[in-house]
């Protein structure tokens, strides 16, 4: 199952697996984008089958109607990939929008909590599961105007350890993949629509595409049942770090 599967990297997970004959659940709040990838992932492979799912993570009530209702050759989830998520915003703190906060932590994190709390009990019931999360970099370090959406990548990357040492014991397998700047819609979704701001923010830089990171998902997924990978931090190689800032005086 992979949430946010309308766009970016929720998309390319989709054809990933859709590629290797698996069932697919794709999940996002744009229905009329799953219905048509539905249609193409269906091609993918004679044995692919992909259930569609109009879904708002922050959503606790359609998360439980939804996941109680699948069809019974959908309802064994084995690997739930949490990526819905956006950031709103680069402003100060001081001058961030308050609603944009909001949104950004009842989406990353409280979406990404109430889908693994619905779906974990059955993969422990059964002895099978994988929860990858999709954090960022950006819980990792910290940059101007990062503020809230930083830190709730902060939470994805310490709840994805946190249910590692809660899962001893039941072969369930966690994983956080941790993405540095990747082109997809998040840039159009943080500048509110701004499709020129958001081109500029990948103007001469060849940036992660959503393929790169699935293909890290897909990796993690792959691994023999007694790997766990931890985490996979990836970067373009065009990105790295720079020095920290110092508000010298003046003069
Ligand atoms: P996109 O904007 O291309 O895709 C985001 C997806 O999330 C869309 O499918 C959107 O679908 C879905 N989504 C957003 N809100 C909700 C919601 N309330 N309920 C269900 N689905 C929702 O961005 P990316 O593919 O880049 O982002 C995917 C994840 O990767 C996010 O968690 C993001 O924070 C993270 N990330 C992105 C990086 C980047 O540079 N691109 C780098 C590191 C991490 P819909 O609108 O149809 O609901
Ligand atoms: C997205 C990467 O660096 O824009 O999580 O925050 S960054």
């Amino acid at each position: 199952m992979v949430t946010g599967a309308s766009s970016g990297f929720g998309r390319a997970c989709a054809e990933r697996f859709a590629q290797m004959g698996d069932r697919v659940i794709i999940a996002a709040r744009r229905l009329e984008r799953l219905e048509q990838l539905k249609a193409q992932l269906e091609q993918f492979h004679s044995q692919t089958k992909v259930h569609v799912m109009q879904l708002d993570v922050t959503s606790e009530q359609q998360i439980d109607q939804m996941i109680d209702a699948l069809p019974a050759e959908f309802s064994n989830i084995d690997i739930l990939i949490n990526n819905a998520g956006l950031a709103l915003g680069l402003e100060p703190a001081h001058q961030a929008n308050l609603d944009d906060w909001h949104t950004m932590v009842d989406t990353n994190i409280k979406g990404l909590y109430l889908m693994t709390r619905k779906i974990l009990p059955n993969m422990v019931e059964r002895k099978v599961g994988h929860i990858i999360n999709i954090g960022s970099i950006a819980g990792n370090y910290a940059y101007p105007g990062g503020n809230a959406y930083g830190a709730t990548k902060a939470f994805v990357k310490q709840f994805t350890r946190n249910l590692r040492a809660d899962l001893l014991g039941t072969q369930i397998r966690v994983t956080n993949i941790e993405p540095g700047l990747a082109e997809t819609e998040f840039s159009v979704v943080r500048f509110h629509g701004d499709q020129e701001k958001a081109d500029k923010v990948y103007d001469g830089v060849q940036p992660l595409t959503a393929a790169d990171v699935a293909e890290a998902v897909f990796w993690a997924a792959q691994q023999p049942a007694h790997v766990n990978i931890n985490s996979i931090e990836l970067m373009p190689t065009a990105q790295t770090w720079a020095a920290l800032a110092v508000d010298k005086v003046q003069g």
